[in-house]
């Protein structure tokens, strides 16, 4: 555990910034954008990103959630965005659980069919999606650690807390 957990960083601030080689954005199924840091990533990003998330769209339709997509980085300094879908939150009643961890899953396996060696995930579905946010983090830092210990390709996954409880939570839980 303590092996993986050096391939593991807890970072405060915005996403947008990162020199990494994927960022992740928190998308809806539209890939249209929307607000939160999919507004940012689009903001900062520019509209090629927008751009690819149509063609992408017109050829294999909406994003399903825990599915996602990888685009272009646009103007942003990471390489690419990988976006996926958190689930909305329904106290717990829709398998939102298995949902986030998918979002987590397949996001890491596309980083893998891209080459991706460095990635940085926000606290998907913990903003208006609603999903509690202590329990969001375990199954993030559960499933992300899980992932890490059975490929070894990626070599730093980044959580990106914007919010001073999100990164407290990952804080203890990483017990930094
Ligand atoms: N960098 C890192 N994290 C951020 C940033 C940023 N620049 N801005 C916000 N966060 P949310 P969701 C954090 O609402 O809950 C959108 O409209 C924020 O503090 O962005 O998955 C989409 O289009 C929170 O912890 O995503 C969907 O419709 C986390 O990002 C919907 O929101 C996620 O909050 C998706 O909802």
């Amino acid at each position: 555990m303590e092996a993986i957990l050096t391939r593991v960083k807890l970072l405060q601030g915005d996403i947008t910034k990162l020199n990494v080689d994927a960022i992740v954005n928190a998308a809806n199924s539209s890939l249209m954008g929307g607000g939160g840091v999919d507004g940012a990533i689009h903001r900062a990003g520019g509209p090629v990103i927008l751009d690819e998330c149509r063609q992408i769209v017109a050829r294999q339709g909406r994003c399903e959630t825990g599915c996602a997509v990888i685009t272009s980085g646009g103007n942003l300094p990471a390489k690419f965005v990988i976006h996926t879908v958190g689930p909305v939150w329904h106290r717990g009643s829709c398998n939102e659980d298995q949902l986030l961890a998918n979002a987590y899953l397949n996001s890491l396996r596309l980083a893998l069919e891209n080459g991706i060696e460095t990635i940085a995930f926000p606290n998907i579905s913990t903003g208006v999606y609603g999903f509690p946010k202590e329990r969001a983090s375990h199954i993030a830092i559960e499933s992300v650690t899980q992932f890490l210990s059975e490929n070894d390709q990626i070599k730093q996954v980044y959580f990106v807390c914007f919010d001073e409880e999100n990164y407290g939570l990952y804080n203890s839980f990483l017990n930094y």
